[in-house]
């Protein structure tokens, strides 16, 4: 498999599930500059432009949360999925997707400025509703987890959401909020994201 990504991108978030599934050694990471990301010859892969962008045999798997699942599933005998006919599985579903819907919305929308009225005035079609229904939405799955969001067994849920609250937290897009500590507390603990400074730092 071929992983194409650049070291300044969210294609950073997949790495720690290539180490939790122990197929490092498997995944040939392609790193390459963001100019690079809008020739023809990586627009013929990903038309998006964009990274990550994972190619395994003929599968062409772009967008974070699919390449998260799509690994998951493929070395399910790993644990980091619950099988199609376990109960957990609607809910890890939920939590990929979420993390790839309003809660990177939130993160762009706080990105950009956009004022408090603007949201508010967008409200019903904005995917994550409010700041605060994300935080909320947050808050309750975290005060469920047992530790982790599915219960006693990680997820590759748990490893995106951890990843991508930590990164908005330390580019100071979202707070830190104290019902997200004991969550992230026990993901930074993880060999996989041990060498992710900036994953340490917050
Ligand atoms: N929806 C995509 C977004 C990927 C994305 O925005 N990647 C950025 C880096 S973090 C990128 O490749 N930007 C290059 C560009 O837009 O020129 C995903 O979640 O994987």
């Amino acid at each position: 498999m071929k992983l194409y990504t650049n070291v300044q991108s969210r294609g950073n978030t997949i790495l720690p599930l290539l180490i939790e599934l122990g197929i490092e050694p498997e995944v040939e990471l392609v790193q390459i500059d963001y100019a690079y990301m809008q020739e023809a010859e990586y627009l013929k892969i990903n038309p998006m432009g964009k990274v990550p962008c994972l190619i395994d045999d003929d599968s062409v798997i772009s967008e974070t949360p699919a390449i998260f699942a799509y690994l998951a599933d493929k070395y399910i005998d790993r644990g980091f999925a619950p099988a199609l006919d376990d109960p957990k599985r609607g809910e890890y579903l939920k939590w990929l997707f979420f993390c790839h819907g309003p809660l990177t919305e939130l993160m762009d929308i706080k990105s950009l400025n956009v004022s408090t009225e603007q949201i508010e005035a967008r409200r019903r079609s904005l995917s994550m509703g409010t700041e605060q229904a994300v935080y909320d939405f947050i808050k309750q799955g975290l005060s469920q987890a047992k530790p982790y969001l599915l219960g006693d067994k990680i997820s590759a849920a748990d490893l995106y959401l951890a990843y991508w609250l930590v990164f908005a937290i330390s580019f100071k897009i979202i707070p830190y909020l104290d019902e997200f500590k004991p969550f992230i507390q026990l993901i930074q603990q993880r060999d996989s994201v041990k060498d992710v400074q900036w994953f340490q730092a917050v």
